[in-house]
């Protein structure tokens, strides 16, 4: 008991000290690894709980692998400014868990009655155990966590997700080959009878990742499937949680850089989100994945449109922040080209440049919110040969609202020119090259 004080002060601590080192557009998460993020609507916000890839170093998880040791929590109002809360549960911290296991798979978090269960899947450190899904408690959706002392009874499998009916009742889902499903008793941590398979969907390709809710009196089962080569997200439906399904459709292609797919859907502020991992920090590596958002939308007829995985990602972005135009929503198809920023491979969280070597060549970044009155734009930029950028809001050929020169040199430098008039509002951005052959830019913002 004493301990578990301690544990909370800590972790309390780690609360306050929680800060912002996220972005607004794909991936949403630059200052680790993350991956199958469950995404939750708690207290009017947008809370992420995904799991954390980390590299193997020696004695510490297996080489080749996912590496997991702990979980943090992100959240963010609008989608853009994200808050890392920090740790809430650790494998070091969980009495039943084999702390040299490094296995804390996709989690889930759910409300009920005043409390917070965030429910994840770890090895046991028990001999005969193979694993189990542990529950950790909070008064509040970002911690601190108090994990229970041993995991839920009669029940196995990987990649648990709560779902809670209209009528109250939540389901725990948990995948380990195809689907089952159990109801869960009222305190959230135990079941109600054994677990039941799920019918109705592919009888190869299935793992993991189920993700299950309910719209219109439909219930979509929306999960991982390898159809072909790699996951692609797929769908069922039914009338009733408890299935049978009927497999309906594709949510997302296959990938070929990244062979995991996982992913949460969520409606906020009357808008639907796809949540979902790709291996953007990590090109050569596909265990070390990170966290993205895109909008997802329904047919009349109740069915998902696919979703096209993008970078820009979604919600609006401050001009006055530093806007990552590599992460862009259109680009000319030739002379414009996106990199990391460096070439060091320690470096991949210091994000990406776009370059452009073309005559002409453009970049379009959409949903910027300009207020009125911003005097100046800064641009950070390097290039091998001198030249001119030109910015435009809306379109490729909408208004030039300033035009910078940039000097040849080696070093980055941030350089500034004045804005033309422009109307207040949300507008696309567009940085075109209008003179010299090589010019590279980390961000534009304006003052
Ligand atoms: O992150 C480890 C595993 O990879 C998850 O549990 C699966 O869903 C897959 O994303």
């Amino acid at each position: 008991m004493k301990n578990f004080k301690f544990f909370v002060i800590i972790l309390n601590f780690m609360v306050l000290l929680s800060f912002d080192s996220t972005f607004a557009q794909n991936p949403i998460i630059r200052n680790q690894f993350s991956a199958d993020p469950t995404a939750r609507v708690f207290e009017g916000k947008v809370y992420v709980y995904p799991s954390h890839d980390i590299p193997a170093r020696p004695g510490k998880g297996r080489a080749g692998w996912f590496v997991m040791e702990d979980y943090h929590v992100f959240s963010s109002e609008n989608l853009t400014d994200w808050t890392d809360h920090g740790v809430i549960v650790s494998q070091n911290k969980v009495d039943w868990v084999d702390s040299t296991s490094y296995s804390m798979w996709a989690p889930d978090c759910m409300y009920r009655n005043g409390k917070y269960y965030f429910y994840f899947p770890a090895s046991a450190k028990q001999k005969g155990m193979r694993g189990g899904i542990g529950v950790a408690v909070s008064d509040k959706p970002y911690g601190p966590f108090k994990p229970e002392s041993k995991p839920i009874a009669g029940i196995g499998g990987i990649d648990p997700n709560i779902f809670v009916d209209k009528d109250g009742q939540a389901y725990i889902i948990t995948a380990m080959g195809g689907f089952s499903i159990a109801k869960l008793k009222d305190n959230m941590l135990e079941i109600v009878d054994k677990p039941k398979a799920l019918e109705g969907f592919p009888s190869k390709g299935l793992r993991e990742g189920p993700f299950m809710f309910e719209r219109n009196g439909i219930y979509y089962m929306t999960y991982p499937h390898v159809q072909n080569k790699t996951e692609q997200l797929e769908y069922a439906v039914s009338n009733n949680p408890m299935g049978p399904f009927k497999v309906t459709g594709v949510i997302m292609d296959e990938r070929q850089e990244c062979w995991t797919n996982h992913h949460s859907i969520i409606n906020y502020k009357n808008q639907w989100y796809l949540f979902y991992h790709y291996n953007d920090l990590s090109p050569l590596f596909d265990k070390n994945r990170s966290v993205r958002i895109d909008s997802l939308f329904f047919n009349e007829d109740g069915t998902i449109k696919k979703v096209t995985q993008s970078f820009r990602g979604v919600g609006i972005t401050d001009a006055t922040k530093e806007i990552q135009i590599d992460r862009y929503s259109l680009k000319s198809d030739k002379g414009t080209s996106i990199a990391f920023l460096s070439a060091d491979t320690t470096k991949r969280f210091d994000g990406w440049k776009t370059i452009f070597d073309g005559a002409n060549s453009w970049i379009q970044y959409n949903s910027v919110s300009f207020k009125d009155k911003l005097k100046s734009v800064n641009v950070r930029a390097q290039s091998n040969t001198g030249g001119t950028l030109q910015v435009r809001l809306d379109k490729v050929d909408g208004p030039v609202i300033s035009s910078l020169k940039i000097l040849k040199g080696k070093d980055w430098n941030v350089v500034h020119a004045p804005v033309s008039k422009y109307k207040a509002g949300n507008h696309n951005l567009i940085v075109q090259l209008k003179s010299g052959s090589n010019v590279e830019v980390d961000w534009v913002s304006f003052k």
